[in-house]
């Protein structure tokens, strides 16, 4: 089919996507450069089409944030708070049990915990939340804890990242999000992200899960003062270690919420922006299988068109969102399963309920079966 490409710059780009060849990092400035968003989107979508056919994926899962107190000070955030702020919450273990058992309605199948950096909450009591949660729902995924909780909890245990991992792994964490990785342009770490461990660490981390045989999924923080070289720079670091590992199950592009944060004076991020950087990483990501429209961050309307931008998926029900709508989010905290095959649907894609690792769920009316 022939399509009308009307920035000369991406004629090239066009060539070697029809070829299925690797993708430069001067493709990729050129892409985010070029505002030719339809020629953009075709050939991500031919590349996702080219992976997955016609199928778009969905999760039914239930957020986890043990706590929203953190040491760290981060720019970019509005759900961190410090310990003696009458606002933060802790959460016991019972609470992290019977959190879980809330959501539980819809016959969740991944449980996604997250949370801030607590002085106090130990290695030993994220392990023993992980084996409450085992116990109680052992049907249910665990995918637990960002590079940068993993780096924080084996210093204060002052044990390696390895064994770390390892102890997460043997409490039954299953895989871990792709949260904190932000930007890895140092220059702008030191502005929005200053009290975090650096990109190589963050990498670093994540090289070492998938040596321990966790798989992770990987995220690019878009939208804020990053250049369009910074996020080149940053999709190429995860295809590198990606070549290396195997490791990255699904890349998803967050965009940078201003709300509440100390960035309050930056515009939010806009649907070209959130399309386009569905579109570049799907391009430049070529071995990294699934890309993910998180519906919560870039709205249900957005998330559905990216289906047809390159995007695979679209994230879960979620039940109770929170980092993101302490920075202003106005989407709903959760999503009824209906709701999101409807957007599938709408869409002109075939709907598959997934669990964390992409197998196939099959619901039936008593019971609930994943096709390893
Ligand atoms: O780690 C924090 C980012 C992440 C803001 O792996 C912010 O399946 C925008 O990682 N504006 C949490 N972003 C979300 C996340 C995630 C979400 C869904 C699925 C998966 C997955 C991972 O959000 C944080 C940080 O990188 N973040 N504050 C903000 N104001």
């Amino acid at each position: 089919m022939e399509i009308f490409v009307e920035d000369d710059c991406l004629k090239p780009v066009l060539e070697k996507v029809r070829a299925g060849e690797r993708l430069s990092y001067d493709d990729g400035l050129a892409l985010y450069r070029s505002s030719d968003l339809l020629a953009i989107g075709y050939m991500a979508n031919m590349v996702r089409e080219r992976l997955h056919g016609n199928v778009a994926y969905f999760n039914v899962n239930r957020h986890i944030n043990p706590t929203d107190v953190c040491v760290a000070s981060c720019r970019l955030c509005a759900f961190g708070k410090k310990i003696h702020d009458p606002k933060a919450y802790t959460m016991s273990l019972e609470d992290v049990w019977e959190n879980a058992g809330r959501g539980w309605s819809e016959a969740v199948t991944e449980f996604h915990v997250v949370g801030g950096l607590h002085p106090q909450l130990t290695l030993d009591w994220y392990c023993e939340a992980f084996r409450g949660l085992k116990q109680r729902f052992p049907k249910v995924q665990l995918k637990a804890l960002t590079m940068v909780e993993v780096a924080y909890l084996a210093r204060r245990a002052k044990i390696t990242v390895r064994e770390t991992l390892e102890r997460m792994k043997e409490a039954g964490v299953d895989s871990m999000p792709g949260g904190g990785a932000e930007i890895f342009s140092e220059r702008i770490r030191r502005i929005i992200c200053d009290h975090k461990l650096t990109g190589d660490q963050w990498l670093e981390v994540a090289r070492t899960a998938h040596q321990v045989g966790l798989s992770t999924n990987c995220t690019m923080l878009y939208g804020h003062i990053e250049t369009e070289e910074d996020r080149v720079d940053h999709l190429l670091k995860l295809r590198a270690l990606q070549d290396e590992t195997h490791g990255f199950v699904a890349f998803i592009p967050l965009a940078f919420h201003p709300a509440n944060t100390a960035l309050s004076h930056l515009p939010p991020t806009t649907g070209l922006q959130d399309l386009k950087n569905i579109a570049v990483p799907r391009l430049m990501l070529d071995n990294i299988p699934h890309v993910k429209a998180y519906w919560v961050m870039m709205t249900p309307r957005i998330a559905q068109i990216a289906q047809r931008f390159g995007a695979d998926d679209i994230d879960g029900t979620i039940v109770e969102e929170r980092i993101y709508h302490d920075a202003g989010a106005t989407t709903s905290q959760s999503m009824r399963r209906d709701e999101l095959l409807r957007l599938i649907c709408e869409a002109g894609r075939e709907p598959v309920e997934r669990d964390t690792l992409y197998h196939p769920v099959n619901r039936s009316e008593t019971t609930l079966t994943v096709q390893v």
